[in-house]
């Protein structure tokens, strides 16, 4: 009985204390950005993605990115409990209008478990998507801050993300680097 009501609760994909405890001097001084999650900008939101946020925009945001598909809400908090099922893995972050309700950003930071390095932890930055009508107000750069400066603060040893050869000067401005020798990012794609 307990895990049916549980389940009807709004819940946060990981504990938004995190993004509290990221120093706003940080995105000064390395992102001359004057936006902080806890200052994002009049109307708006930082925070991690809620079960609720079926209702509020997201998965039509992230089809600005690429394919989703026909997502039914059961299959999106299915998919939401299996995340939950691996802690401190998925830190899915968006950007919340809070005057219409609507979610106009997102961007995910995925910490993987290593042996090497002394069984260290790496981050993945993924999925980062910010609406058309959102464009040209920073907030790419700040969730890419905050997403890379949560890295640090979990104690990843590194941080990477894979992108459109377009996109590599915008990536390289905020910090991303092609590592001398080591800077391929190879894939294979299957049908689904
Ligand atoms: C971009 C994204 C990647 C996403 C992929 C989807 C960033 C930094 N990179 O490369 O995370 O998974 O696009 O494209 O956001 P695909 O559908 O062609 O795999």
């Amino acid at each position: 009985m307990k895990t049916i009501l549980y389940e009807h609760l709004e819940r946060p994909i990981y504990n938004s204390d995190l993004l509290d405890r990221l120093d706003p001097k940080k995105f000064i001084t390395r992102y001359c950005l004057n936006l902080s999650p806890s200052n994002p900008g009049p109307g708006l939101k930082v925070r991690p993605l809620k079960t609720s946020d079926y209702e509020t925009g997201f998965l039509e945001l992230l089809s600005q990115l690429t394919v989703v598909g026909e997502i039914e809400e059961e299959k999106f908090l299915e998919r939401f409990s299996t995340m939950e099922l691996c802690p401190n893995s998925y830190y899915i972050t968006v950007i919340e209008d809070t005057i219409i309700n609507k979610v106009i950003g997102t961007g995910t930071l995925i910490v993987e478990q290593k042996f090497i390095h002394n069984c260290a932890v790496r981050g993945r930055i993924e999925d980062i998507v910010i609406s058309d009508e959102y464009r040209g107000r920073q907030l790419g750069k700040l969730l890419i801050a905050t997403l890379t400066l949560l890295g640090e603060e979990l104690k990843c040893y590194k941080v990477s993300l894979e992108c459109k050869d377009s996109m590599v000067p915008y990536y390289t401005s905020l910090g991303f680097r092609n590592e001398a020798g080591n800077s391929n990012y190879l894939q294979i794609r299957f049908p689904l």
